[in-house]
């Protein structure tokens, strides 16, 4: 049985991850309005990702006998200035659920819970890519912001990203 502190931690990092999804949607609404549907892609697909992070969550904290608790989800925000503006709010994010992760592994250390520990694993190395990803994108727009060629090719090319793996519904 998964220790009630872990438990509500892990609860705690699904609304983390939804909010992630929500953000990210509200992204690509933004870039979708202003007609960058290259950019809206990409972030409609990292909203998919972390909607499939807080399914991960949900299906853990089920497997140790626990189970998922929903709270409200923040409203995020609905229009950004730039695109620089959109990636590096991105990449902040992305530095902020890393800390929630460092926080949720010293829980799982705290409690003596190895298994949540190796589990959490995972979600470390992930965000290692999660932040790489975001940080990349501001560097290649502060390359090309000045140029609408450039801009125009770097949402062509951000239109390319597909999902890679479906949402697990079930297991960790
Ligand atoms: Fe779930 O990795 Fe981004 O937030």
């Amino acid at each position: 049985m998964i220790d009630k502190k872990m438990e509500k931690e892990l609860n705690k990092q699904i609304n983390e991850e939804l909010f992630s999804a929500y953000l990210y949607f509200a992204m690509a609404a933004d870039f979708e309005s202003k007609n960058w549907q290259g950019m809206s892609n990409w972030m409609k697909i990292q909203a998919q990702e972390e909607m499939g992070h807080g399914l991960k969550l949900y299906n853990w904290i089920n497997e140790r006998g626990g189970k998922a608790v929903f709270e409200a989800i923040a409203k995020p925000g609905e229009t950004w200035d730039s695109a620089l503006d959109v990636f590096k709010a991105a990449y902040n994010h992305e530095q902020h659920i890393t800390s929630c992760f460092y926080d949720l592994m010293r829980t799982a250390r705290e409690v003596g819970d190895i298994a949540t520990e190796i589990f959490l694993q995972w979600f470390i190395t992930e965000q290692v890519e999660e932040e790489a990803n975001a940080s990349d994108i501001v560097e290649e727009i502060m390359k090309v912001q000045n140029s609408p060629n450039g801009m125009i090719m770097l949402d062509k090319e951000l239109g390319s990203r597909a999902l890679t793996a479906p949402i697990q519904t079930t297991g960790a």
